[in-house]
């Protein structure tokens, strides 16, 4: 059976536990990492070096990299649902998951650790509200692109969808000043349709 080490809260965690949901694989979860340890071992170093979350098993293939994995599982289990066949629409799915990781996530996580996991005492107000504003900015490119299509390769829900719905959701969660984005609110709301979404991704923040 496929295994996945990682704790729940973990947003590259939520990525693959989303699209395990979507595929419909049995799986078994392992937690790991900050509180729960067990990345630090050998053991757990032995099959991923970075000592970070995600690992997956997949029948004794071992891989790490989130969005990786989350490509691996989608076109071996999901060939014509979450990976495109065809090769241009693939590339316009595969392109949003770059996109999060590159263009997005390093802004929002001030954000995240800032509001999240840092105690108000300790809170930089000026670092959090600059990145606020810095993905704020960020997200009005996938504003327009929802203007245009229900998701982010087209009509139905492919990978691409998978790490920025991850980020998207946060951002929606937090206590923070958000901008209107009302395509990018309805395209959540059609993420929060989803049963596999609501278990891997919509839990409480922390
Ligand atoms: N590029 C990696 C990043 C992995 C990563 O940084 N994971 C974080 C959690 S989101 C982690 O392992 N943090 C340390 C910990 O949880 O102990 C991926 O996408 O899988």
């Amino acid at each position: 059976m496929l295994r996945v080490w990682g704790r729940a809260n973990s947003v590259n965690v939520k990525k693959v536990l989303w699209c395990v949901g979507e595929l419909g694989l049995p799986f078994e979860r392992i937690d790991a990492g900050m509180e729960y340890g067990v990345v630090g071992t050998p053991g757990y170093q032995a099959m991923n070096p970075n000592a970070r979350v995600p690992t997956i098993d997949d029948d004794g293939f071992v891989l790490w990299e989130s969005n990786t994995i989350v490509r691996y599982l989608a076109l071996k289990y999901g060939l014509g649902s979450l990976c495109p066949v065809d090769i241009r629409e693939r590339a316009d799915s595969d392109r949003w998951m770059d996109w999060t990781t590159a263009q997005l996530a390093p802004t929002f996580r001030e954000v995240f650790w800032g509001t999240v996991r840092t105690p108000p005492e300790k809170r930089d107000l000026a670092i959090i509200e600059k990145n606020r504003a810095a993905t704020a900015k960020t997200l009005d490119i996938v504003e327009r692109l929802f203007g245009t299509r229900p998701f982010v390769a087209g009509d139905q829900l492919t990978m691409g969808d998978i790490p920025l719905g991850c980020y998207v959701h946060l951002w929606m969660s937090m206590p923070i000043e958000r901008p209107a984005h009302p395509n990018l609110v309805a395209w959540h709301k059609r993420l929060l349709e989803r049963p596999a979404f609501n278990a891997g991704v919509n839990t409480p923040l922390s």
